[in-house]
């Protein structure tokens, strides 16, 4: 009897050190067979990593294990099997780190004074500086100028998401003496390009947790971090299917409005310009979003974003051949609430766009792109971008 007691507590003290050890803080990646996945999948409610060797990954927060241990869900854990890919060239390879992109937004405005000017629009909880990139001729100066945005990384773990808007900079700049069709589109607009808008997330994710998604705000109770992209002020909290009010859960939507500096940068950005189409890059899925995200019911702009939407599939597709699907974010994915888009359309009556960038699916890699992808998903998602762009310069005049 004293012996079987004491290996149930040896059971015990295992499951409770995997359960504080395995991840920092409080999310647990675990593996299970595709029967129990299915037993549990209720739409866009579990998080899945990836499948591998047959089985799939999942990230879970602490309050999801104890469920699934009420439930007798047969599932391990898993934290160790799944290790970034290694890479020769730092931290987190041919992706920019925080320090990274910050030198290099710095040398794009050294090498192109005349149409690249950096500003720092806010500072991030770690006090990291949130960077913009303003391109257009006349930089210095605010002209009447058709204004578009661009932003990345709202997610730490999706680091091709600052890629994506980082090389459309670069390609702008680059190419505005020799190519003409550059230099008409920069010289009539003025494009505002924020790469990471989640610093301290995406450093989080490089130094101490893949997977993170959120920010960094303490939460103050063991729990961290806000999801960023449920924290606008259009239609906040509507319910508590597209946000949480749960600080440990992946989509804590903060403690109000606008609580996060992060959302806050953008907001003032958006407060003192006059955009005319934003765009949200995000992974993983390959598809385009548009609003509405917090309802199934179309937004007053529908015909013009599914016009928009599918011509920048269009023009993905022309490229290499991959297909974006595109529809509504609340009924083509699932709903949302508080997210970036849905207050763009929603306090500006503008077209705004989330474009899930690849791979397709979790089997995939899912939030993991090898470096040799950045470029080609780039150079495909190129057109699209420039399209919006001469879209928001013609109806500008
Ligand atoms: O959930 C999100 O914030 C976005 N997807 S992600 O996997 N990158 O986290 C999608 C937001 C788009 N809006 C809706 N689907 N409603
Ligand atoms: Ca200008
Ligand atoms: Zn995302």
């Amino acid at each position: 009897m004293r012996k079987f007691l004491t290996i149930i507590i040896i059971v015990c003290v295992i499951n409770l050190i995997n359960l504080f050890a395995q991840a920092p803080e409080d999310f647990y990646i675990i593996r299970m067979d595709e029967s129990t996945l299915r037993s549990l999948i209720t739409k866009g409610k579990v998080d899945i990593l990836m499948k591998k060797n047959g089985k799939y990954y999942l990230l879970v927060d602490r309050t999801e294990v104890r469920r699934f241990l009420r439930k007798g869900l047969r599932f391990e854990f898993a934290e160790n099997e799944l290790l970034p890919p290694v890479s020769k060239h730092g931290l987190n390879g041919a992706y920019h780190s925080y320090s990274e992109l910050e030198r290099d937004l710095i040398d794009l405005e050294k090498s192109y004074p005349e149409i690249a000017k950096v500003f720092d629009i806010g500072d991030s909880w770690e006090n990291r500086n949130i960077y913009a990139i303003k391109i257009s001729d006349n930089v210095e100066y605010d002209e009447d100028e058709a204004e578009v945005f661009f932003v990345g990384c709202h997610h730490a773990r999706e680091w091709i998401s600052v890629e994506i808007p980082y090389l459309l900079a670069h390609y702008l700049l680059l190419n505005y003496t020799q190519d003409s069709k550059i230099k008409w589109i920069v010289d009539n607009s003025e494009i505002w390009i924020v790469p990471m808008l989640n610093p301290d997330g995406l450093e989080y994710s490089i130094t101490t947790f893949r997977y993170w998604r959120k920010n960094r705000r303490d939460n103050g109770n063991g729990s961290y971090g806000v999801d960023l992209n449920r924290n606008y002020g259009y239609m906040w909290g509507y319910d508590n299917i597209g946000s949480s009010p749960n600080t440990f859960s992946q989509t804590y939507r903060g403690p109000y409005p606008f609580s996060e500096p992060e959302t806050q940068a953008i907001k003032n950005l958006f407060e003192q310009k006059n955009f005319k189409v934003a765009v949200s890059y995000h992974s993983y899925s390959q598809i385009i979003l548009y609003p509405w995200g917090y309802k199934k019911e179309p937004s007053p702009l529908n015909d013009l974003l599914e016009e928009l939407s599918s011509k920048m599939s269009e023009l993905i597709y022309q490229v290499k051949g991959n297909l974006y699907e595109f529809g509504q974010g609340g009924s083509f994915l699932y709903l949302t609430n508080g997210d970036a888009t849905d207050w763009f359309l929603g306090t500006f009556n503008i077209p705004a766009f989330t474009i899930e960038l690849p791979p397709v699916d979790f089997i995939s890699g899912g939030f993991f792109n090898s470096e040799e992808d950045i470029i080609p998903i780039f150079e495909e998602n190129l057109p699209a971008a420039l399209y919006l762009i001469e879209w928001a310069i013609i109806t500008n005049n």
